[in-house]
């Protein structure tokens, strides 16, 4: 019995005692970020940002958008091997009524692989967890901890992750139509608003310093469970990129 409790603690030592030992050998470390624009031709107004910082699995995001319409605005990481890891041309409409819905978006950028929530789960299965997104016409928002398949981790390091913000404003035939997700929906809760390819950030570190160093800061920080530290990190970097944020 305390054999097996203290197996896992043995275990975690040398991640710490060894700070400056690469962490998360499995997938590098790294930063990528995506520009989101309108999903056409659901809308053409907003514009956002996306920023996701990979620590070997585990991911801090941060989302902020303008311009959207009222209402919630489920948020996710798409990714699918077979995806073209793009965002969807209008044309992709394929059953032409006006609307792209997140179905017919699917060639373009893959199903849901992380749930880009403001708490609790964040897999696929909370795709649809309206009241744990934001919601509103700007929103803006950050979160750290959360965990990847190694696959995803890799996808988004490779630029083949996309960022969707769901949630349209619709008139006369649109705003009647359901949702393709859930039909109890109405589509403009979850049709595509606005969307971006996650690409790899010019690396501030990874690239330039030669020695590993600076990503295996940002490890020991996740490492030691330093929430309030990521927070803060993140925070400042928010700062930095968005001048205007309030
Ligand atoms: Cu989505």
């Amino acid at each position: 019995m305390r054999r097996t409790v203290l197996a896992p603690l043995v275990l975690a030592l040398p991640l710490v005692a060894l700070p400056f030992v690469a962490v998360g050998s499995a997938t590098a470390d790294g930063a990528a970020n995506a520009n989101l624009a309108p999903v056409a031709p659901n809308t053409e107004s907003g514009e956002g940002t996306a920023m996701v910082k990979v620590t070997g699995q585990t991911l801090e995001f941060t989302l902020a958008a303008s311009q959207l319409a009222e209402g919630p605005h489920a948020a996710h990481i798409h990714f699918g091997a077979d995806a073209r890891h793009e965002c969807p041309n209008p044309d992709e409409d394929a059953d032409g009524d006006g609307r792209l819905n997140t179905t017919e978006g699917g060639p373009a950028y893959g199903p849901v692989v992380v749930s880009l929530t403001r708490s609790g789960d964040t897999s696929a299965e909370s795709t649809l967890a309206v009241d744990r997104f934001a919601s509103g016409t700007e929103i803006s928002y950050m979160r750290g901890g959360v965990t990847v398949e190694p696959a995803v981790a890799t996808a988004i390091e490779s630029g083949e992750a996309v960022v969707v913000i769901h949630g349209v404003a619709y008139e006369g035939e649109r705003a009647a139509a359901k949702s393709d997700l859930d039909p109890a929906l109405p589509a403009s809760a979850t049709d595509p608003a606005l969307c971006g390819v996650l690409s790899a950030a010019p690396a501030g570190g990874a690239a330039t310093g030669g020695g590993g160093a600076a990503p295996s800061s940002n490890a020991v920080v996740l490492g030691l469970g330093g929430a309030a530290l990521v927070a803060a990190a993140g925070a400042a970097a928010v700062a930095t990129r968005r001048p205007r944020e309030q």
